[in-house]
């Protein structure tokens, strides 16, 4: 098959995700092949890929270990039904999810993607408390700047006003504030302040009363919203408070989730279990769309014992394409090279010098924060009150020049580099990154 580059009117047919359809179309930007940690342009171009394509590919492009899994698989067993029947892949994958979940998550749910992650763990959250006697409890608190997808549960817990506006209802659910502290500027890794933050739930639950809630779901550090790093104690606090009131507590780890933040969860980078914990991404190295929810053995037994005739669903939710065969051969391909104790190691070690190569851009104009933890990062630009989100966009498009794919969110940049990048490549990312935003100052007459 030729591919082409599409031009003008051909172009209108493909309406992009999550994009400015109608700026994209005045400066395409197309990638055309990939390898390793970087993509290659139509035109010739070779970008450094600094967010792993959307947070999605920590072991880089064209890993020969993942696309010989598929190959195989799809020699075998192309699909399999997901209801009523199974295939073996899909028990060992769940074994190896349940080996490296912590602590007793040990039951796996499978689906395509995070936001249908997020959607499965709300319903589940809910039949949860019905199968315990407790049907009232059905509302559900989220975090602002959280992101939990685009389907209607996860934009009713999101926190991301845009995301949600336009609408109209979504889920009962309220909203814990963002753990975003001014005086938390600059810091490097965790930040000093913020535990006390957690206690705003105790607020939520004097109106609402924890016997109409079913969960909180918060993602260990908010990704998209800007990668914003929660003291270490502030997630402990929500586990304590859960317990006390007796609150399922679920993790969105689309993002942190095999090795991010180099431990294999933020659930264990934090030492806090959840009763749930969504992944999706880096569980197939991108490769293939498969997301999971991973449940505690109480809530999975709770569901298994419901009263009622043994050839009752016990769960009435689930995709066609709920683990895929070839999902599956991508996931544990992947998995077994993300579990490996010597890539944490190099996760870790890369950590270091990726916080000081990012931190290296404070004082630079236009810079108003810079976070870090394990190999993600977000640079926050000033923005422009007219147009709050121009100025992260416009510094994108300059680093697309320079040959870096930098991806912007609101007014942030957000870097989430492979992790078989080298220390080299960290320091070129963030140089190229660096001209750019002293070239838009210059351009702009605001340094
Ligand atoms: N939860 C979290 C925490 C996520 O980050 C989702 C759920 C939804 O996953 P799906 O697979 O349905 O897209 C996500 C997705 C960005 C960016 O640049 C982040 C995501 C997706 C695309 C871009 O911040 N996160």
């Amino acid at each position: 098959m030729r591919s082409t580059v599409p031009t003008g009117e051909t172009m209108r047919h493909h309406w992009l995700a999550f994009t400015s359809n109608r700026r994209f179309h005045q400066a395409p930007k197309l990638v055309s092949k990939a390898e390793g940690i970087f993509y290659h342009t139509p035109q010739g171009h070779k970008l450094y890929d600094s967010l792993s394509g959307l947070w999605c590919t920590p072991l880089g492009h064209g890993n020969r270990q993942i696309s010989e899994a598929i190959s195989h698989q799809l020699s075998q067993l192309d699909y399999a039904p997901a209801f009523n029947v199974s295939h073996p892949l899909a028990f060992q994958l769940s074994e190896q999810i349940a080996g490296m979940a912590p602590g007793d998550l040990n039951h796996v749910l499978y689906c395509n993607s995070g936001s249908e992650a997020a959607d499965t763990a709300l319903k589940l959250a809910r039949a949860y408390w019905r199968a315990r006697g407790k049907p009232e409890k059905t509302k559900f608190i989220g975090r602002a700047k959280g992101y939990h997808g685009v389907n209607f549960g996860g934009i009713s817990v999101g926190g991301i006003g845009p995301n949600r506006k336009v609408y109209g209802q979504t889920l009962d659910a309220y909203h814990l504030p963002h753990t975003w502290l001014t005086e938390n500027r600059f810091s490097r890794g965790l930040p000093q302040e913020g535990d006390y933050l957690a206690d705003a739930l105790l607020q939520i639950l004097e109106v609402q009363d924890a016997s109409n809630i079913a969960a909180v779901m918060v993602e260990p550090m908010a990704g998209s919203g800007g990668v914003i790093v929660p003291s270490s104690g502030y997630l402990k606090r929500l586990r304590t408070l859960c317990d006390q009131h007796d609150i399922l507590l679920i993790f969105d780890e689309v993002i942190t989730g095999f090795g991010r933040m180099g431990t294999v969860f933020g659930a264990d980078y934090f030492a806090v279990q959840p009763d749930m914990l969504t992944c999706a991404k880096a569980l197939t190295n991108g490769i293939m769309p498969m997301g999971a929810v991973i449940t505690s053995r109480d809530i999975y037994q709770t569901m298994m014992d419901q009263p009622g005739d043994d050839f009752m669903i016990e769960f009435p939710h689930g995709y066609t394409y709920s683990a895929h065969p070839l999902a599956c051969a991508a996931a544990m391909a992947s998995l077994e090279q993300l579990n490996q104790p010597s890539l944490m190691e190099q996760v870790r070690s890369l950590s270091q010098v990726f916080e000081d190569a990012i931190h290296d851009l404070k004082g630079l104009p236009l810079v108003e924060d810079i976070r870090n933890i394990g190999l993600a990062g977000a640079i926050q630009i000033q923005s422009d009150p007219a147009h709050p989100t121009k100025r992260a966009s416009e510094i994108s498009a300059l680093c697309w020049d320079k040959e870096v794919y930098v991806r912007f969110g609101g007014n942030n940049l957000s870097f989430a580099p492979p992790f078989i990048c080298s220390k080299q490549d960290i320091h070129e990312i963030f140089s190229r990154v660096a001209d750019a935003i002293q070239q838009y100052a210059r351009q702009q007459g605001l340094n």
